[in-house]
């Protein structure tokens, strides 16, 4: 039961969770700031078929007139892709103030991680999560991604970090607040463009099964963090790595120029690189998105079994 009076539950999700069924939550942030219109709608629209397809309900997350949502409707995915950059990027630190104002805000991986456990939701599928910057030893931009998943025991199915990031030190990080950081199918962190990243995971798993059975053990001694599971890009819709590296660094150099800092920078460097390559990007992006789906609903349904 929903106890939560800041809470909405949408009714199929409801039921889902109370009838013990596999549910997976997706963000908004990466609808309203992450792709642009209007590709951004249809992807949100398809990764929720291929999540039920492979047998869970899908729950976007959002905040709407204050209120935190679990499970939109196509309208109001429609509306937050279309509204793209006006809405506020919500992290875990305006949560208040939006449900206090009766403002809209697009979830995080963080705030998504934390309205999906008051919902009761597991598992979560996205695309990339945030990290440490590079330079982050002058700038201190550390993602709050990072802390939340130290914190809130949700599974987070992505594809890597890009190399926006300084991926070492994302790593040392994630060790340092007690996530795993599992390879799915790779020994070897994915850089979501790219298959590799020269880093390596802390442990592989192959199977859906795995993953849930890992994940109910951490639940089941009470540990509270997440777990982050990282998935390749499917070979085919990899980037060249000369290609994606070339825009990734002109980005950060005009980013750096422009003085761009705090929470546009991420959104600044997604759109730049999406603009460099051509839109290329923006399918590579699209498919893994559909990849992480299916891992992420395929795992739900075995948590739940
Ligand atoms: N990385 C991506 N795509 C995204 C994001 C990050 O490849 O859409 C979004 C996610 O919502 C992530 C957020 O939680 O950016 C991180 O922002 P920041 O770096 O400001 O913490
Ligand atoms: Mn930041």
């Amino acid at each position: 039961m929903n106890m939560n009076k800041y809470l909405d539950i949408k009714p199929e999700v409801a039921e889902a969770l109370a009838a013990g069924k596999p549910v997976v939550a997706l963000e908004s942030t990466i609808i309203s700031h992450g792709m642009p219109y209007p590709q951004n709608v249809e992807t949100a629209l398809q990764v929720e078929q291929i999540i039920r397809d492979n047998g869970a309900v899908p729950a976007t997350i959002a905040i709407i007139g204050g209120r935190l949502k679990a499970g939109l409707t196509a309208e109001e995915i429609e509306y937050f892709g279309k509204k793209g950059q006006a809405i506020t990027k919500a992290s875990r630190r305006d949560l208040a103030v939006l449900c206090a104002r009766g403002m809209d805000g697009a979830t995080t991986v963080t705030t998504t991680m934390i309205i999906a456990h008051m919902a009761g939701i597991k598992v979560f599928a996205t695309g990339g999560i945030g990290g440490v910057h590079r330079g982050a030893e002058t700038t201190m931009d550390i993602s709050a991604d990072l802390e939340e998943l130290g914190q809130t025991p949700v599974m987070v199915v992505c594809a890597g970090a890009k190399s926006i990031l300084d991926l070492g030190l994302t790593l040392e990080y994630l060790e340092t607040k007690g996530v795993p950081v599992i390879g799915f199918g790779t020994e070897e962190l994915p850089a979501f463009y790219t298959r590799q990243s020269g880093f390596g995971v802390d442990y592989r798993v192959d199977t859906p099964e795995e993953l849930a059975k890992i994940f109910k053990a951490s639940h089941e001694m009470g540990l509270k963090s997440g777990m982050l599971v990282t998935n390749p890009i499917p070979e085919e819709f990899a980037m060249p790595k000369s290609v994606i590296d070339a825009a990734i660094d002109q980005a950060i150099a005009e980013c750096n120029a422009n003085g761009i800092h705090g929470k546009e920078t991420t959104p600044f460097l997604l759109a730049r690189v999406a603009e460099l390559t051509g839109g290329d990007s923006l399918a590579s992006n699209i498919r893994l998105v559909f990849n992480n789906a299916k891992i992420a609903a395929q795992t739900a349904v075995e948590y739940c079994k």
